[in-house]
């Protein structure tokens, strides 16, 4: 095979695992807390989750009840958007299943869910994980976004687990694939399966975290790959002193993305959505900002900047969230006619018929190219492709708009030439940090542990990762205590709640304090490219936001 010499490096790497885990797997006992709460409408979700609402948080620790090592087969399926160090999740479930007996089975479900349903699966064999151990992607078995939500679903995902005589089935996903591994858990129990579900958190957001998971796995590697980019772009702007850099980063909801990129590169501005909610800013207040920002610089000489837009800003804007809504409920209750529509002109004159006044005038004041967007087919989840929503074109556009009034008035002298950027995918499978490539790791070792103790729905949990790799806690949390009940597709649902950014907290805090200095002063920090060999500070250290919180 052709691979880089980096891959070839990489294979050699063994990954960091907590104390607990390295020791004899036949060694290894477990400590169970208390009973839990979910963080809201307990009584409904007690109700959903019969059989496994409530159960306490687990810890491993050295000796106790131990489990027995005989042979096991386990199904692993990822679910969702890629994130760095999925392959080393997959790697780690197989050595510990391996180590606690070698006849034991490792089946991956090929292209996400909807594998478990086709049951279309593959054996993962020795030869085959080394293939993928410390690099990026998913292709090592393909993930998929499909949804197990209906009763057929169900009972299919579970004939087909049956069938293939799983002792356990671990769900790599973020919070709507890890709520999707609750709801098969309960179903698994409540027809007398002795199936253990387990998942694992995965999602480059950041958003699914608690007080048991501190950081989904993915963040750590691909906040550090948009950094460096963000940083050589700054180091242009600073040497051209010509544009204006308008640099989109993805994370579909939150902001953590963002707002760790910007402690880590200092940009000029950065938009933080849930601080724009919580002022119930309008669109225009948010360019109104950005302008000044601009204008003030170019008081200064300075006509050139960077901007950082997290992805999900159109939606955390009051009055676009109440547009995005209307449209959502809109298509989603005549799909049918609306797909008879085949004209953009033809469609948007209905919606624009079909929405509340003030939504069509919101709707009607966007560009066209914005209009299409919103209107593009939602995820199976319901969510709004915001990956495919230009926004910072929009705030571009609206900026250009703003300056020329300003210049008319004599208000502002200054050039204003912009480039835009949309920082996703460059991320998302990028070779995992030496952090991610640890912490992932030890996620599957410690995945495969709670499915050998015949838990079943809990998410793996890694926990102290400020600090080094042994001297991390290893266990579980379930998966009930993470929930609550949200209006999905007009209805009520158990969902894990989001994580978005604390206003409160150190992180943003931290970035507050900051951004002043940051925006008209040229504080530019240039972090580089992610190090794997070198000094610990430099190939070793966790995100700001990590430090930030747990340190
Ligand atoms: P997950 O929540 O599934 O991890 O995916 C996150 C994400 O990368 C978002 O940041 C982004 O909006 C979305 O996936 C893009 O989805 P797609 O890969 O389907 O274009």
């Amino acid at each position: 095979m052709d691979i880089s010499v980096l891959q070839k490096a990489r294979y050699a790497y063994r990954p960091g695992l907590p104390a607990i885990l390295t020791a004899p797997i036949s060694s290894i006992g477990v400590e169970a807390g208390n009973e839990t709460e979910a963080v809201d409408d307990q009584t409904a979700l007690r109700k959903r989750f019969e059989h496994t609402y409530g159960k306490p948080v687990v810890r491993f620790v050295p000796g106790g009840n131990t489990i027995t090592e005989r042979p096991r087969q386990v199904g692993v399926v990822l679910s969702g958007g890629q994130a760095p160090g999925g392959h080393n999740v997959i790697a780690g479930l197989f050595d510990a299943l391996k180590k606690a007996n070698a006849d034991s089975r490792l089946f991956g479900f090929l292209g996400g869910p909807q594998g478990i349903l086709d049951d279309d699966a593959i054996e993962i064999t020795g030869v085959y994980v080394d293939e993928f151990r410390n690099t990026g992607g998913f292709d090592i078995i393909g993930s998929g976004r499909t949804k197990i939500e209906s009763d057929d679903q169900f009972t299919k995902a579970l004939d087909v687990c049956r069938s293939r005589a799983l002792d356990a089935l671990v769900v790599i996903g973020g919070d709507d694939s890890n709520t999707n591994a609750a709801l098969l858990a309960e179903y698994f129990i409540s027809r007398g399966a002795e199936i253990s579900v387990v998942g694992v958190p995965k999602t480059i957001d950041g958003d699914l975290k608690n007080d048991q998971i501190e950081v989904s796995f993915g963040f750590d590697t691909a906040t550090k790959t948009y950094a460096e980019l963000i940083g050589n772009i700054e180091r242009d702007a600073n040497s051209a002193k010509k544009y204006w850099h308008f640099i989109k980063l993805m994370g579909r909801s939150a902001s953590h993305i963002c707002l760790e990129c910007a402690l880590q590169t200092h940009p000029n501005i950065a938009v933080v959505s849930e601080e724009v909610e919580a002022h119930r800013k309008t669109l225009g207040e948010v360019v109104d900002e950005i302008v000044s920002v601009i204008v003030q610089r170019a008081e200064n000489g300075d006509n050139f900047g960077v901007v950082l837009v997290p992805e999900g800003l159109i939606e955390f804007i009051p009055e676009m969230k109440t547009l995005i809504s209307e449209l959502n409920r809109l298509l989603a209750e005549h799909t049918a006619y609306y797909a008879s529509l085949h004209t953009f002109e033809d469609q948007s004159e209905w919606i624009n018929k079909n929405l509340s006044r003030d939504s069509s005038y919101v709707f009607s004041s966007l560009p066209n190219n914005i209009q299409r967007q919103l209107l593009m087919d939602r995820d199976p989840h319901g969510n709004v492709q915001v990956s495919r929503i230009e926004t910072e074109k929009l705030l571009i556009e609206m900026c250009e708009d703003r300056l020329a009034e300003l210049k008319s008035e004599g208000k502002y002298s200054g050039r204003f030439s912009s480039q835009s950027h949309f920082l996703g995918y460059e991320g998302r499978c990028a070779f995992p940090s030496n952090f991610d490539a640890d912490y992932c790791y030890s996620l599957g070792y410690n995945a495969f542990l709670l499915s050998a103790f015949g838990l079943t729905g809990y998410i793996s949990s890694i926990r102290r990762l400020s600090r080094p790799a042994s001297e991390w806690e290893a266990g579980g949390c379930p998966l009930t205590m993470m929930m609550n009940m949200e209006q999905r597709h007009g209805a009520l649902k158990p969902v894990i709640r989001k994580a978005l950014v604390d206003l409160e907290g150190a992180p943003f805090r931290m970035f507050a304090r900051h951004r002043q200095e940051w925006a008209i002063n040229t504080r530019y920090h240039y972090p580089g490219a992610i190090q794997y060999y070198g000094p610990d500070e430099v190939c070793n250290l966790p995100t700001a936001t990590l430090r930030l919180e747990h340190s």
